[in-house]
């Protein structure tokens, strides 16, 4: 099941308008107002329903959509009109099960899809994190998003990118009253607990950035986790479901908003990653590529962390960082 935002069919959203009163609305009345055919209006309803809306048909009276029961789906038709931005987000698509939405928004983006393009999806059979790593995606609780960007930026600036997915749930988090922080490069974190990862990735043109994909997960509404993922969600932190939807059209503001500044000027998404970091001034450990440990003592310009080792201050680019326990005697 795969909406592109102009191949959902315009008259099931008019259908849906019709119904979006909840109260008992006929056959007859729902095809004056719409000016379509009554066998039209009963392919709409069989189709809404198929996309879970509830809707009974009262014998001689019409219909009635259940609106207390509305599907908790982050269908195009319900997110577009919750957005707030000039241009990210505007175009969706949305589907039921993508395997990995980097994977497909990297197939949009070089089908030549416009900066902003989004891909949505409910679940993901093959998630990913960083070096083959899962992203744990159950269906419909939590945020699978990736975002097409064209930034006109040398190669060099592509790492500001994955802050800038770390930018948007942080501000998320700070407006949902939450301790979140961020471990460089990806992950946020609040109480001890992973609550978001991003993953970016990136084409070149040359010494240019071609286009990112800015690949965003976010756990929304799990109330638990498999054992040995240490997870934590909007909900288990807030202890309330909260609306994807509306979470969703925050995060696009926030993504919308630090990208536009980014235009003129990166420190400031600089400084915002160390006030918010879980790592600076730690006793870390890197592993996967560079193996040290150390004192993570700063992030550089150019997205790097900086770790004071026995040998001296070694520069990070890539890497896991994990805080490194202290041994209790
Ligand atoms: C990340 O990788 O944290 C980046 C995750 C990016 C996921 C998004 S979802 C939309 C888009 N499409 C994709 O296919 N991916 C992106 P990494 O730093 O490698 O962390 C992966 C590790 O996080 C796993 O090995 C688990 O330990 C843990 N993990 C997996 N799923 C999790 C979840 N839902 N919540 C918290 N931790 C999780």
């Amino acid at each position: 099941m795969y909406y592109h935002r102009e191949n959902i069919p315009n008259s099931l959203q008019k259908t849906l308008s019709q119904l979006k009163t909840g109260e008992v609305i006929s056959g007859e009345a729902i095809s004056k107002n719409l000016g379509i055919s009554r066998s039209a209006i009963w392919k709409q309803v069989k189709n809404l329903r198929d996309l879970g809306y509830i809707i009974t048909a009262e014998t001689n009276m019409g219909y009635r959509l259940d609106l207390e029961n509305l599907p908790d789906r982050l269908y195009p038709f319900e997110v577009l009109p919750t957005l707030q931005t000039k241009n990210l987000g505007h175009n969706i698509y949305w589907g039921y099960d993508i395997p990995s939405t980097n994977d497909k928004a990297k197939e949009l983006a070089r089908e030549k899809a416009a900066e902003g393009t989004i891909v949505l999806a409910e679940t993901q059979s093959k998630g990913r994190g960083r070096r083959g790593r899962a992203w744990e995606s159950s269906p419909s609780k939590g945020i699978y998003l990736s975002v097409v960007l064209r930034p006109q930026r040398p190669l060099a600036d592509a790492s500001v990118y994955t802050f800038l997915g770390a930018y948007a749930v942080l501000r998320l988090c700070i407006e949902e009253d939450l301790p979140a922080q961020v471990k460089w490069p990806n992950d946020i974190y609040v109480n001890g607990k992973k609550i978001s990862g991003i993953l970016s990735e990136l084409s070149a043109i040359g010494q240019d950035i071609g286009y990112i994909v800015l690949g965003i997960g976010i756990n929304v509404n799990q109330s638990d986790f498999p054992e040995d993922i240490p997870g934590t969600s909007l909900m288990i932190e807030k202890g309330m479901m909260l609306s994807r939807k509306e979470v969703l059209a925050k995060l696009l503001l926030f993504l919308e908003e630090g990208y536009e500044r980014l235009k003129n000027d990166k420190h400031w998404l600089i400084d915002l990653m160390k006030k918010y970091s879980l790592l600076l001034d730690k006793e870390v450990v890197v592993t996967g590529g560079l193996e040290l440990q150390g004192v993570a003592e700063d992030i550089d310009n150019d997205g790097a962390l900086i770790i004071r080792t026995e040998e001296g201050l070694v520069k990070v680019w890539a890497g896991d960082v994990s805080v490194r326990e202290k041994i209790q005697y």
